[in-house]
């Protein structure tokens, strides 16, 4: 049951696609006092949800923030990423859980037992929201209630969940043809290589560099002839330059953001001096859209959406005020007070919350200030994309994920989790953070495999590579600056080539089932608790996932490793990929340490259920569904399958497979 209370909200942020009617009655689970939500907790309540929020599946012990943030060091202190999801699922036990959705996007606090440790409170700035309840059947069935709320997942093409390459850094077309062909020459099988910034003109967006990138269109099309996708990257702001025609033109219109004044708000950004596009009007929306044409006309049909919190390195005003203040301590004898006042002069420019209350939107219910709805501009601006190329690519569908995202902007595109380092703890968050999404609807995803910031090694990158093999994205990304980490980066390739083209084996089940998650509103990646919730153990597993219908995973994620405990809450078949073969043991219920040397990648299929293998394939497009065949203790597979790129589809296109398919081994 899903039930609402309306607290005269500014605005309707779309994050809902069902009109519910607002109640009366007086709000249940919660008190609600001084424009703050309480909710007490037993001992025994696990918090699910807050999507990708820093730290635990089970939320309990701290609080988070809901305000999205640029921030790149990923630690557990933090309170803010690049997302707000402000959903929670109290789950007190089979008869007392509901799920809570703070439709709301201004800044809003999470306090899930941080500052009282059984309580729950829920802090808005302003006590101006919507107040959504869903009640009743499992912690599944609620979340896929909760989901038939916020509307049907974003639907990537087939080639998506291809194997991506993408480094800051790579500057020329010479530079993205050599990761190419580096991947080939090693066998390494691959779908997408990235354009970070540096492919444009001065940073301008829907500009190519004429000296770096001379032709994309050529260039895009001798890769697609290998199989192979040019994803560039579109930042949210625009460079204030009179004769770039994206400019000229959103300014002649009217539609970037304003200040007070009603000047547009000078930012800046990667470009320099910059303006936001206002991506809460509808029609600047719909322009913006547009404006990705410019791309898909040479052949682009996949794109990531960045800094769209939106990050500000500083604003014209607050630039100037600095240069003052400066001035002033300049050749005063400086005490230790004032040397710090000096150091945050310049250190507190950036993505600062009185340049966030400096500007304004204009939108369906009127002219509002950007705090007060800064949650949603990331979301926006992924719609913004979404909208625009539905009708651009004649309804076929277009990779595309965003940084900033908002409750909602599943329904328009995936999203990854932004500037994680190159720290093994990094891989245990992504896991984490993968059930919290996927119950928001975020199926799409993934995290820079091999860490954004920092110097990988050659163990964490195995390692990392061999859990990212079921994550939907699975990109490997890092920073200028950081040591290279492509799969041919550190030396002998074999290994690597045997955990990628693992991945490409399991696409048929990891496709299928993403597909059946999405058309259902189901999730993809579950915590253990989901699926067996009357077990005190699984309960409490935080590095352990379901995957699908019937797989389980146990990733290892400690350097010098050769193996981990992983505990089966039933009998169940390991499958372990050693060497590129494949073979499997049955395993009873309880714990076992297995021993997963690097390179071995190791998982679990549920007992009385099978999953289909293909044959290895150089790129998605060489995938041979005629090659499946079965493994596990089931004889058949209820596959999902279909042309990989229309929007329009239903589950009705499932066949089943049976076991005269099945591996022998
Ligand atoms: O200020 O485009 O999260 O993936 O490589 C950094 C450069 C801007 C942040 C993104 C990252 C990307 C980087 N961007």
């Amino acid at each position: 049951m899903i039930q609402k209370w309306s607290f005269s909200p500014y605005i309707d942020t779309e994050a809902v696609v069902l009109r519910i009617p607002a109640e009366d009655s007086p709000l249940p689970f919660f008190e609600h006092t001084d424009g703050k939500y309480i909710c007490h907790m037993k001992d025994t309540t696990r918090v699910y949800g807050l999507g990708e929020a820093i730290r635990g599946i089970n939320k309990r012990g701290w609080q988070y923030i809901s305000f999205c943030s640029d921030d790149p060091v990923h630690t557990e202190e933090k309170t803010s990423l690049y997302g707000a999801h402000n959903f929670i699922l109290v789950d007190s036990g089979r008869d007392d859980r509901f799920l809570a959705f703070f439709d709301y996007p201004a800044k809003i606090t999470f306090d899930i037992g941080y500052s009282e440790s059984d309580l729950i409170t829920v802090n808005p700035e302003e006590d101006r929201l919507d107040l959504y309840i869903v009640t009743g059947g499992s912690l599944r069935e609620i979340v896929r209630e909760f989901r038939s709320l916020i509307g049907r997942a974003y639907l990537p093409p087939f080639f998506a969940f291809g194997y991506g390459q993408s480094r800051w850094g790579y500057v020329s077309e010479d530079d993205i043809k050599t990761v190419f062909l580096r991947h080939k020459e090693a066998g390494i099988p691959i779908d997408m290589v990235y354009l970070d910034i540096d492919y444009m003109e001065d940073f301008q967006d829907f500009t190519v560099s004429r000296e770096r990138f001379p032709d994309l269109k050529n260039l895009s099309g001798y890769m697609r002839s290998n199989g192979v996708h040019l994803v560039p990257i579109i930042d949210a702001a625009v460079k204030v330059r009179e004769g770039y025609s994206v400019y000229d033109e959103g300014k002649e219109k009217g539609y970037f953001c304003k200040d007070a004044d009603g000047e547009d708000f000078l930012t800046a950004v990667w470009p320099g001096l910059s303006v936001l596009p206002d991506f809460l009007n509808a029609d600047a929306r719909r322009w913006f859209g547009e404006q990705y044409k410019t791309l898909t006309d040479m052949g682009i049909d996949g794109f990531w959406n960045d800094m769209n919190e939106p990050a500000l390195f500083y604003s014209d005003k607050r630039l100037k005020e600095a240069f003052l203040k400066l001035k002033e301590f300049e050749g005063k004898n400086l005490g230790i007070f004032d040397f710090f006042s000096l150091r945050d002069v310049l250190g507190k420019l950036s993505n600062s919350i009185d340049d966030y209350r400096a500007f304004y939107h204009n939108t369906p219910s009127g002219k509002l200030r950007h705090d007060r709805v800064h949650n949603l501009y990331g979301y926006q601006m992924t719609r913004s994309a979404s909208d625009a190329l539905k009708s651009i690519r004649g309804g076929k569908r277009t990779l595309l994920f965003s940084r900033a995202s908002y409750i909602g902007a599943h329904r328009y595109g995936g999203i990854w989790t932004g500037d994680n380092h190159a720290w093994w703890s990094h891989i245990l968050q992504s896991m984490k953070q993968m059930p919290s999404l996927n119950m928001c609807g975020f199926l799409y995803s993934g995290s820079d495999i091999g860490g954004f910031g920092g110097n990988c090694t050659r163990d964490l990158l195995i390692r990392w590579l061999s859990f990212a093999v079921f994550t939907p994205l699975m990109r490997n990304h890092s920073a200028v600056g950081t040591r290279h980490q492509e799969a041919f980066a550190f030396g002998e390739t074999e290994i690597f080539r045997h955990i990628i083209t693992l991945r490409y084996r399991l696409i048929p089940y990891l496709y299928s089932e993403f597909m059946k998650a999405a058309l259902t509103d189901d999730m993809y990646f579950r915590p253990l608790s989901f699926d067996y919730e009357d077990d005190p153990i699984a309960g409490e597993v935080e590095d352990q996932l379901m995957v699908g219908e019937s797989l389980m995973i146990a990733p290892v994620y400690t350097q010098n490793a050769g193996g981990r405990v992983v505990y089966l809450p039933e009998e169940m078949t390991q499958v372990r990929m050693s060497g590129g073969e494949i073979s499997t043991e049955e395993l009873n219920k309880g714990h076992h340490y297995i021993s997963v040397p690097l390179g071995d990648v190791v998982f679990f299929i549920k007992k009385g259920y099978a999953i289909p293998l293909c044959d290895p394939a150089e790129n998605t497009q060489s995938i041979d569904y005629a090659t499946l065949r079965l493994i596990g203790s089931s004889d058949r597979y209820t596959l999902y399958q279909d042309d990989g790129e229309s929007l329009d589809v239903t589950l009705d296109s499932v066949k089943t497979i049976k076991k005269s398919n099945e591996l022998s081994f």
